[in-house]
């Protein structure tokens, strides 16, 4: 098989989109810590951090922290709620910017892209395309961006995470594996706690050392995944970017105010999810195949259950079967802090959500 060797990726990813957003539209929050999420009630309150300004991640505060831990970490950070159709909106226009240039282009999420800017021909080609579209954002929407570029899409976007904020790395093939070497492998998508965990049990910290291991080893302890993540690992990922419409899932949570096991609290609040999560799908004309209960429970250990359907379906009381009997499979004695719902797996992007399974 031979290689294309004018692929050339970028990724971009906004920088603290959300705050960035709100510090936009209020100049005075310029440069102070500012956190967007639940609201923390003097410390007391219950949900999370969705994310925070450079200047409040200075002291430590980072997305999915408890509210009330930042409010502790600054209380003197600005904290504000989400305004999520403001985002929406914002994402949207920089979304149809980004389009403009021309290339096949992938939406990941609210605040990040792939393009295909092979035709640029060369990786400084590249590299000033990508100061280009910083400038255009910047410009045009007052935000700033981090941008990475490699041959690959795994090695562009852990290149946009390398400097941020505002960074523009270029990866050109030949300083791949001296980029990704000394990373941790936590930083290959994909890979969470718990395969982290796995690897240090065998000695596997940077991503050079996972590149670097026998595919047998890491069959063994991972089984079918081991392959993908053995080619992430050395940069190798032939997927291309594929134009996306709609979103990827469809999701809702709950904190409650007491931690609880009230089988009929969680039923209701379940119901409310369920409610919830359909009227989304209905709304966006998607149906999904695969339903996830998530389960915060004191102390913040989290868990999560899915359950996938031959078939794709937008019946509520399939969601709802699924929910209930996901959620039964995830009670115990510990009282609950949270109760989340998500439906993916869209008729669109299935392969994309078998794909990032590793
Ligand atoms: P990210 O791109 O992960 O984070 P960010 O843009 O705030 O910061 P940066 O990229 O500079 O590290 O997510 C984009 C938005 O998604 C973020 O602004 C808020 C939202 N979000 C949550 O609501 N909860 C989360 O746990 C995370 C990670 C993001
Ligand atoms: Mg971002």
């Amino acid at each position: 098989m031979t290689e294309n060797p004018l692929r050339i990726i970028l990724h971009l990813d906004m920088d603290s989109f959300y705050a960035s957003v709100e510090v936009r539209e209020d100049p005075d929050l310029r440069g102070k810590p500012v956190v967007v999420g639940a609201d923390p009630k003097q410390g007391t309150g219950r949900g999370v951090v969705m994310t925070a300004s450079y200047e409040a991640r200075s002291v430590g505060i980072r997305s999915a922290m408890p509210i009330a831990r930042a409010y502790h970490l600054c209380p003197g950070a600005i904290f504000l709620p989400p305004r999520m159709q403001l985002y929406a909106r914002v994402s949207g226009e920089i979304m149809a910017s980004l389009r403009s240039f021309g290339f096949p282009m992938e939406q990941v999420s609210i605040d990040e892209a792939f393009l295909d800017i092979s035709p640029a021909g060369s990786f400084d080609a590249a590299g000033e395309l990508g100061e280009e579209i910083q400038g255009a954002i910047a410009r045009d929407y007052g935000l700033t961006c981090s941008i990475g570029i490699g041959p690959s899409k795994v090695v562009a976007k852990i290149a946009s995470d390398y400097k941020k904020p505002g960074g523009l790395t270029v990866v050109a093939p030949h300083v791949v594996s001296g980029f990704l070497g000394p990373l941790p492998v936590r930083k290959i998508p994909g890979i969470g706690e718990k395969a982290e965990v796995e690897l240090r049990s065998l000695g596997i910290r940077t991503i050079g050392e996972l590149a670097g291991a026998e595919v047998q080893v890491l069959l063994a302890r991972f089984g079918r995944g081991a392959v993908g993540m053995h080619n992430l690992a050395r940069g190798v990922d032939g997927s291309e970017v594929v134009e996306r419409t709609g979103p990827r899932s469809v999701s809702r949570e709950t904190t409650f105010d007491a931690d609880t096991i009230e089988p009929e609290v969680l039923a209701a609040t379940m119901e409310e999810l369920v409610q919830d999560v359909h009227r989304n799908l209905t709304g966006e004309g998607l149906r999904f195949r695969t339903v996830t209960v998530k389960v915060r429970y004191q102390g913040f250990v989290t868990r999560t259950k899915a359950r996938s359907f031959p078939h794709h379906t937008d019946d509520l009381a399939t969601i709802r079967r699924a929910a209930d009997l996901l959620l039964r499979t995830l009670i115990s004695d510990k009282k609950i802090r949270l109760l989340g719902l998500r439906l993916s797996g869209f008729e669109t992007d299935d392969s994309r959500q078998t794909r990032l399974t590793v």
